[in-house]
């Protein structure tokens, strides 16, 4: 440990907190990033924490045989909402493959075909808002109403239920619940575990009230499903009270259903809510992207009214732009790994059964042996399919590693291409004078006070 580099200041009690905000834990660690180097240590409150981010030492972390997902950090801090739900369940967690063996199915293609109009319906919400602001001269708010539709989407795909987000002119009361909680698990870090109690006592109120939000809502929806004893879609949440594993004929239990719906609901809209939005700036920010993006979509969908399932994928250039955004700002923007015995980290740094490293995505990233000198740069044609080739594995991983990776990620794609096709074509996007680029933190990444102006283009076809 003693050889792996960390700040040269460090107080007696609180470790490396000089220069270090407590909002921004992320875009802090990544300006650590840079001066200490691929892999570096930070000790705050007697633990020390090893950040990794060279190449080399994140593709080895990769590697499933010798590591594995570790719930640590904010991911162990949301295990009083989300409990031994697929995101927050630990390895050893037996209700881990039995959730992913029932809902895996629920993220296959012909799963995806099958929410498509459902997600054709929730665009159709957001554009008739647009219009609205259009009409009236106003610029619209990118993160807000993708926040809306991202979590109209994943309620009615996954669990038939309508929050009616775009009918309200304040966020569901379900979205500043869940940004309370994402909000108190990323400042649960920032405190001495001992003095939370005292020093967080008032958010902590706040956040067992938000929970309790949270629950209620939950358990109304799973409430009226089994009251209409099932929907007709054979959606997640009848996956989740329904179907038994195929080899051992277990069911989720009661309050499995539960994590697993608040699971789904949070992790199924805000990380695509902060894709969509990042997207959404680069393309204003880049007029030149926006005009190839849009050409593309003029040509691959033509005048059809509404897109295909299959007709998304063809949008290959609106792809690249999506995966452009979420190499810069991956809205999850680290996930962690732990040795599953004992070995010896990139040939180099020795680590103990159980030892652990958050592997800095957003950092990764931006690896300029990997991205080139101008690796801070929007350019989609990184991902052509000729670079994508050229490049090593594992350099590109906004969606997790290995067995514990991203459910959704299919789910997301899919959705924010739909969206941004449907977006290019219908508006010009223009940025607000003036705007910089902030981002948020609250485990996630999300653009701060980003609005757009509009104009409709003609019609197509
Ligand atoms: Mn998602 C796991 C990023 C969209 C549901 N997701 C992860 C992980 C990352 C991630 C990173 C792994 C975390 C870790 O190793 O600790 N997810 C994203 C991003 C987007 C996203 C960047 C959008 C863009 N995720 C979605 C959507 C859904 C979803 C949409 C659901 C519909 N994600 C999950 C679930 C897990 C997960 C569930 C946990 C999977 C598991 O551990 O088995």
């Amino acid at each position: 440990l003693h050889r792996i580099p960390r700040p040269p200041y460090r107080l007696p009690l609180l470790g490396d907190v000089i220069g270090a905000s407590r909002s921004t834990p992320m875009q802090d660690s990544l300006r650590y990033a840079r001066r200490l180097g691929p892999i570096f240590r930070r000790r705050a409150f007697g633990k020390e924490f090893v950040f990794v981010w060279g190449a080399s030492l994140a593709a080895d972390l990769a590697d499933e045989t010798r590591f594995a997902k570790h719930v640590g950090l904010g991911v162990a801090n949301l295990r009083p909402v989300a409990g031994d739900g697929l995101f927050t369940a630990y390895n050893h967690e037996s209700n881990w493959q039995l959730a992913h063996d029932v809902l895996a199915p629920g993220f296959s293609r012909e799963a995806m075909a099958g929410y498509h109009v459902m997600m054709l319906d929730v665009a159709a919400r957001l554009t008739g808002h647009w219009d609205r602001a259009v009409a009236q001269g106003r610029p619209v708010d990118v993160p807000g109403d993708m926040t809306k539709l991202t979590l109209e989407t994943i309620s009615r795909t996954g669990f038939g239920h309508d929050f009616g987000s775009f009918e309200r002119s304040r966020p569901h009361p379900f979205v500043t619940a869940m940004v309370g909680t994402l909000g108190y698990a990323q400042r649960l870090n920032t405190v001495p575990a001992p003095l939370a109690p005292w020093l967080l006592r008032g958010a902590s109120r706040r956040n067992t009230a938000d929970i309790a939000y949270l629950n209620r809502t939950v358990d109304d929806l799973i409430r009226a499903r089994r009251t209409a004893g099932g929907s007709a879609t054979g959606d997640l949440l009848d996956r989740m009270l329904e179907t038994a594993h195929p080899e051992t004929g277990e069911r989720l239990s009661a309050q499995n259903v539960r994590r697993q719906v608040i699971t789904f609901l949070v992790a199924g809209h805000e990380t695509t809510s902060g894709a969509l939005s990042f997207a959404l700036h680069y393309l204003a920010r880049h007029p030149e992207v926006a005009a190839r993006a849009r050409a593309e979509v003029d040509r691959v969908w033509g005048g059809t009214e509404a897109p295909g399932y299959e007709q998304v994928a063809k949008l290959r250039y609106v792809r690249r732009v999506l995966d452009e955004a979420l190499r810069l700002w991956p809205t999850a923007p680290a996930f962690a790994r732990e040795a599953r015995r004992d070995t010896v980290l990139d040939g180099t740094h020795p680590m103990r059964r159980g030892a652990w490293a958050l592997v800095l995505t957003g950092m990764l990233h931006r690896d300029p042996a990997v991205w080139g000198p101008d690796a801070e740069r929007f350019d989609p044609d990184r991902f052509d399919a000729k670079a994508v080739r050229a490049r090593a594995p594992h350099t590109f991983k906004p969606f997790g590693t290995g067995a514990r990776a991203c459910i959704g990620r299919q789910f997301a794609l899919h959705e924010a291409t739909l969206v941004l096709g449907l977006l290019l074509r219908r508006y010009e996007l223009r940025p607000e004078p003036g705007y910089r680029l902030r981002v948020t933190e609250r485990l996630t990444l999300m653009p701060e006070g980003l609005r757009l102006r509009l104009e409709r283009r003609p019609a197509p076809g």
